[in-house]
């Protein structure tokens, strides 16, 4: 099945500190968190930007600083947010793709969110997905429903996604597909040749869907955007506790977490230059 690639989420644009005390913020903070997950066993650093306040922000010079501080500590692919916070403005959204990152997120779809509604309208999806291209970025598939992988098969169809994609399945939003093995099952089915493919469990459903997709030969994303609990009643000390115990699954199962250069080569990414 191949090695495993294990993404850390480490800040998100959701959770606070009231929340989950050890979560950073702060550019410092989310190079350090970076650092010690890529030694834990994570490639992919998705990053969302925070003002000091905690305010979520997709302002281009904060997540310069982000990718700068992740950088000086680790090789870490970085993957930049396009998703932001809800209620944000599609231009707003995309101003950290002209850092030149490596990845790039690129939701396929709206749907409710909570009680909010992350709108996607398909003109801004063609012009992230365009933008993500010209800057020389991987998009990461966001695939929060099923509707949003008929559109990702569809427009990778016609070519106006770039293939061979990657996809991440983000199960069990409030409002969204659940964080099921049967939603997972589903999306897995619906798959084109040739996509690589990880899932994003929210909240408990990170542990149990991740163990299901390095069953399947899928990769994970674990972090504190998608979970704060290490167990249930029990906060996670750390996004690289979580990175450590995902990778020792992987390991038992003999999928070995990869580096971020094996990575690199498994998804096709362009040698870094950009951000
Ligand atoms: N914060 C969510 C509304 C992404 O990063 O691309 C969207 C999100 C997806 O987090
Ligand atoms: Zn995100």
């Amino acid at each position: 099945m191949g090695k495993l690639i294990i993404t850390a989420a480490l800040t998100g644009a959701e959770v606070g500190r009231a929340q989950q005390p050890a979560l950073p913020i702060t550019p410092e903070e989310i190079g350090i968190a970076a650092a010690e997950c890529v030694a834990a066993g994570a490639a992919i650093v998705h990053l969302h930007g925070r003002l000091a306040d905690g305010t979520p922000t997709q302002d281009a010079a904060v997540y310069r600083e982000i990718i700068q501080a992740v950088r000086a500590r680790c090789d870490a692919i970085v993957q930049v947010s396009t998703g932001g916070a809800v209620g944000m403005t599609a231009a707003e959204r995309l101003a950290p793709v002209t850092l030149s990152p490596e990845m790039a997120t690129l939701s396929m779809g709206s749907v409710n969110f909570g009680n909010e509604v992350f709108l996607n309208l398909p003109a801004d999806i063609e012009a992230f997905a365009q933008a993500i291209a010209e800057h020389g970025a991987k998009a990461e598939l966001e695939i929060f429903d099923a509707g949003m992988m008929a559109t990702a098969r569809r427009w990778l169809a016609k070519g106006k996604l770039a293939s061979p994609a990657h996809f991440d399945f983000v199960l069990g939003v409030p409002g969204a597909m659940p964080g099921t093995p049967e939603a997972l099952m589903y999306l897995v089915s619906q798959l084109p040749e040739g996509a690589t493919w990880t899932v994003a469990g929210i909240g408990p459903a990170q542990l149990t869907l991740g163990a299901i997709a390095i069953a399947l030969g899928g990769h994970v994303r674990v972090g504190f955007e998608d979970n704060i609990f290490f167990r249930k009643g029990e906060l996670a000390t750390s996004n690289a506790q979580l990175v450590q115990r995902i990778a020792a699954i992987g390991r038992l199962m003999e999928r070995p977490p990869v580096t971020p250069d094996e990575a690199r080569r498994m998804l096709g990414l362009r040698s870094r230059s950009g951000a």
